[in-house]
């Protein structure tokens, strides 16, 4: 068997942040995990649906977040272009950074490995650089993963929750 092969037979354990702040936000919510199902991926874990303040800015329209754990054969870039193609089926266009979205689909964690690859002109970089001082992936991470691990530093979820509670819990309910 080919190296490349192998790989593409691996079981991978990722974990999604889903996001939508435009449009039925639930119902993108929703349809996203439809299309995220099929041969090569299921999904084995999903939180429950958080309404979240948007940040950074607090006036752009609230988020639905949700985290979903998935096994899935793809390598990292097929789940990516994957999941990039979702999102631009539910109506996501290029936007500026941060702007409201019907569905942002983030891989946060992949097989707990440090990933570091460009996908045509955009970035992948696990674990997800910027959302593990966010509660609004943290809580849900912590609801269908209490033992998850940031793959770099290895502290565990709990105390990352911890660090960042004081600022933050006010603009997190659970729906
Ligand atoms: N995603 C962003 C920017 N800001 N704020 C909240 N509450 N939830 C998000 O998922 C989110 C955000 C960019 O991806
Ligand atoms: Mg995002
Ligand atoms: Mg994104």
């Amino acid at each position: 068997m080919k190296k490349q092969d192998i790989l593409e037979n691996q079981v991978n354990e990722v974990y999604l942040g889903l996001g939508s702040n435009l449009g039925n936000k639930i119902n993108n919510i929703n349809k996203a995990l439809y299309l995220i199902s099929d041969k090569n991926t299921r999904i084995v874990k999903i939180s429950s649906y958080y309404e979240t303040l948007s940040w950074p800015k607090r006036s752009f329209p609230k988020y639905i977040n949700i985290v979903i754990k998935i096994i899935t054969n793809l390598n990292p870039t097929s789940l990516f272009i994957k999941l990039k193609k979702i999102e631009k089926d539910l109506g996501r266009l290029k936007k500026p950074k941060n702007y409201p979205r019907e569905c942002d689909i983030d891989i946060l964690d992949f097989n707990q490995k440090r990933i570091d690859l460009y996908v045509d002109d955009e970035k992948l970089l696990t674990p997800h650089p910027r959302m593990f001082n966010r509660l609004f992936v943290l809580l849900p991470l912590f609801e269908i993963a209490k033992n998850w691990k940031h793959p770099i530093s290895r502290k565990k979820i709990d105390i990352l929750i911890i660090k960042v509670i004081d600022k933050d819990l006010t603009t997190i309910k659970l729906i």
